[in-house]
């Protein structure tokens, strides 16, 4: 394994592909306020739809009369759960082979769930209009703590599923048990620990919504709509609707922010559809904050009883979990259909260990549907905080250095590719080589010296490390499948007679800069300049099918397929080439952006001389079609391992518990950079959510059900006063089987950070463990014995 170790800051040094830190094509429009969003959309004569809610947990629906709102006088629809049984479309199917209630019909089963639906001359009436609608509920007892979910007399939420007596959805496990239990009976220290990763929300600027326009007269349906996936969406729509796949197009225009919140199908994009069919117009539906936090796809929910084993001197042997994963009151989470705890079976993370076992159970609850969104890449972010809070909890026990435990333990380049003992083949990495990068920009040995002198005053300085190890790419289409959607991704490539390009994606950019860096994967590829490549992205007329955008799936599938249709492109440019200079193409060479005869680099051709010829009226050889184009279908062969080591430095007010996030060092390998500045601003970002989860973020409940983050007034992103100046360094070490070597990114921060900060914030305090997140009071208990109720 060739390990690339890059340390300069000069951007010459960070440009393995072409045009390196090049600024986001998408900007100009972005900071002129020029963006196309969903509520941009504007259609003649087109109504809005408002969604009514339950008010209460869970509840059997007696009655609902509409007879108010429908002579409201700007009201033109109201749709009801009995509407949509008539029609069929009461119920859909979730990602996860569950159905989900499109508008309630026999029961509610969480607080904010959709029970009616108004389509009105303008959003303030139908807004007006639902609360004339008059539902009449009869309360039943709510399941909201997901370890009393299992209990003999808890409530069964969905009884309507048949034959349904409990709320258990799946049990599930990886590794193997039995080699594991042995290396925990032999090992000489076992350290167990309970932990919550609490349900947290993507919270994405833009909150979700569409506009439906069902055409009478051509019957073809257009939905502008906020989707990380519109090609999924189109063929689920069909699915469901009965409507033909070739009559519906789905748009995703600009999107502000998806962090997995707009991966799933939610009711109000199926109301509006429907109110579009039934009011002969376009209905847009865009939802409010409250509504967004309340009722879309939240993320973890991760209750885990985790245990590390190993010997006195430090080297790990094995771990186990067993975790009790709380979906919610519908089964929506979306991830490979082969794996109900998506990969959280990477929860061995980065270290050389025997043996290794988990066993996940999934429970109903009366909470909002979703489960795995906010820059997840499938629950590997719960796994790397387990095993990462397991290693600091063990370094505690032994009195242990963390860092120096991490290095004794971490994977050795050697021993890549690595076969994982929950079956995962980590395809490359140097993961000493990271970790030394970070304790040395961090200052490690100053930093525990700082530390040593603070304490003697009373001074609470904590340091904590974490190492983390992604498996991003779904994915190999034998193994992952989305509703039996193989997991490959369709890409396309025209050069026109000038030989400016097009490339057309399956993805689905939300503001990761897809425009820039395909456009300089094709630049690298073929030698024509970025911005003369236009990324066309989120319009399933314009694009060819794939799954996309997220568990940073982009850059390991749809990237690798755009590197291989430029390829393509540039073999058949090869023979056009030859034809032009009438030479074999085998005597011809590759330089960027041109064929030159070997032997002599003046007779040559370059792309845009053979797009124009390919156009022309050349004489090509048997079999040439004309034209300068290609398409490919890419199926990974195999997921890539993206890792890094991070390192965060507070300071906690010993009479408030407040945590002052001091310092945070961050080294990702996310392979080949395409554009380091991009995947720098997607780090930042994912600092930061790391950051609010470790110390603010939670949707919480009451015991009635009621959720008590339904504003950012309760549920607390951090600002820019919470997060300190990012330190970032990077190791590049390429993946062996990806066409360009790179790994995903997106979510790696994400992945990583919190773990770090709750690291820091137990070494400050000298507290085993605490969960998230750790607000003051929660520190402040922590300091002082006391745990307070998640
Ligand atoms: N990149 C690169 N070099 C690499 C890897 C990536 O230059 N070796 C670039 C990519 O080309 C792309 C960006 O970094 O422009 C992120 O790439 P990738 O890791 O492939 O992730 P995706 O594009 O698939 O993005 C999805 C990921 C996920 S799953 C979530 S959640 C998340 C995230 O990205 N949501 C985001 N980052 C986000 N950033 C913004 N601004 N908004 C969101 O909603
Ligand atoms: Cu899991 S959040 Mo991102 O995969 O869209």
């Amino acid at each position: 394994m060739t390990t690339v170790q890059e340390t300069g800051s000069a951007p010459a040094d960070e440009r393995p592909i072409g045009y390196g830190r090049l600024k986001r094509k998408e900007d100009p429009r972005f900071v002129r306020g020029k963006g196309h969003y969903v509520d941009d959309v504007q259609l003649p004569g087109m109504l809005h739809g408002a969604v009514l809610r339950s008010p209460l947990a869970h509840a059997r629906i007696v009655s609902v009369d509409t007879s108010a709102a429908e002579s409201h006088p700007k009201v033109r629809a109201v749709i009801t759960g009995a509407t949509l049984e008539g029609l069929g479309l009461a119920w859909m199917p979730t990602l996860s082979m569950d159905t989900q209630a499109v508008l309630a019909t026999d029961k509610v089963r969480f607080q904010g769930q959709e029970v009616a639906f108004v389509v009105a001359d303008d959003h303030y009436a139908a807004r007006d209009a639902i609360e004339l609608i008059d539902v009449e509920y009869e309360p039943l007892p709510p399941v909201i703590d997901a370890r009393h979910a299992l209990d003999a007399d808890a409530p069964v939420i969905r009884d309507d599923l048949e034959g349904r007596t409990d709320n258990r959805i799946f049990d599930w496990e990886a590794g193997d048990r039995a080699a594991t239990d042995e290396a925990f009976a032999r090992a000489e220290v076992v350290v167990a620990q309970t932990m919550l990763y609490p349900r947290v929300h993507p919270a994405p600027l833009e909150t979700c919504g569409c506009v439906a326009d069902l055409d009478p007269v051509d019957g073809k349906l257009t939905l502008w709509s906020t989707t990380q996936a519109p090609h999924a969406h189109r063929t689920l729509y069909a699915m469901v609707a009965g409507l033909p796949e070739h009559k519906i197009r789905v748009v995703s225009p600009d999107i502000g922010g998806g962090f997995g919140n707009k991966v799933p199908i939610y009711p109000g994009y199926v109301c509006a559809i429907v109110g579009s069919i039934l009011a002969g117009k376009p209905v847009k539906w865009v939802e409010d904050r409250s509504e967004n936090l309340m009722s879309t796809g939240f993320a973890r929910d991760y209750h885990m009883d985790g245990e590390i084993a190993a010997t006195r001197e430090g080297r790990i042997l094995a771990i186990r979990v067993k975790v009790l994963a709380d979906h919610g009151a519908f089964n929506g989470t979306a991830q490979p259909s082969k794996f109900p705890a998506g990969f959280f079976h990477v929860f061995t993370g980065s270290y050389d260990i025997e043996a290794a076992h988990c066993a996940v159970t999934g429970v109903y609850t009366d909470k909002a549907p979703g489960g795995v969104a906010y820059a997840c890449s499938f629950r590997v972010t719960e796994a790397a905080y387990l095993v990462e809070r397991l290693v600091d909890c063990l370094a505690d026990e032994l009195k242990a250095d963390p860092a120096e435990l991490r290095m004794k333990n971490l994977l050795r380049p050697e021993q890549f590719p690595y076969h994982s003992k929950t079956g995962w083949e980590y395809d490359s990495g140097d993961y000493p080589a990271t970790l030394r990068k970070t304790l040395d920009l961090a200052g490690y040995d100053a930093l525990r010296r700082e530390q040593a002198e603070r304490r003697a005053r009373g001074e609470l300085m904590g340091i904590g490390l974490s190492f983390f190890t992604e498996t991003v790419g779904a994915g190999p289409r034998r193994h992952m499948d989305i509703l039996g959607l193989g997991m490959a991704d369709g890409c396309e490539l025209r050069v026109h007679p000038t030989g400016k390009a097009v490339l057309r994606i399956s993805v689905q950019s939300q503001g990761q800069g897809h425009e820039t860096t395909f456009a300089q994967i094709v630049a690298e590829e073929l030698g024509i300049p970025p911005e003369d490549i236009d990324v066309v992205h989120g319009d399933t007329d314009r694009t060819p099918f794939g799954l996309g955008t997220y568990g940073s799936r982009s850059t390991p599938v749809s990237g690798a397929a755009a590197a291989v249709v430029a390829r393509k492109v540039r073999d058949k440019a090869r023979i056009i080439a030859g034809a032009m200079m009438e030479v074999s193409p085998d005597d011809l060479e590759w330089e960027k952006g041109r064929w030159f005869v070997q032997g002599d680099p003046t007779a040559a051709k370059t792309i845009q001389e053979i797009a124009l010829a390919a156009h022309g009226v050349l004489e090509l050889p048997e079999g040439v079609e004309g034209h300068l184009d290609a398409t490919t279908v890419y199926n990974p062969p195999n997921l890539t391992f993206p890792y890094g080591a991070y390192l965060c430095v507070v300071d906690v007010d010993p009479g408030t518990g407040v945590v002052k996030v001091r310092r945070f060092v961050a080294v990702d390998d996310c392979g080949t950079r395409i554009n380091p500045m991009i995947i720098e601003g997607q780090v930042h970002g994912g600092l930061a959510d790391g950051v609010g989860m470790a110390l603010s973020e939670i949707i919480a409940f009451d015991e009635d059900g009621n959720c008590l983050s339904g504003s950012f007034m309760d549920y607390l992103v951090p600002t820019a006063l919470e997060v300190p100046a990012w330190e970032l360094g990077y190791t590049v070490t390429p993946s062996p089987h990806h066409p360009i070597g790179a790994k995903g990114v997106g979510e790696s921060a994400t992945v990583g950070s919190p773990a770090a900060v709750v690291n820091a914030v137990m070494d400050a305090i000298g507290v085993r463990h605490a969960d998230m997140p750790l607000t003051p009071g929660r520190v402040w208990l922590a300091m002082h014995g006391g745990v307070e109720a998640p």
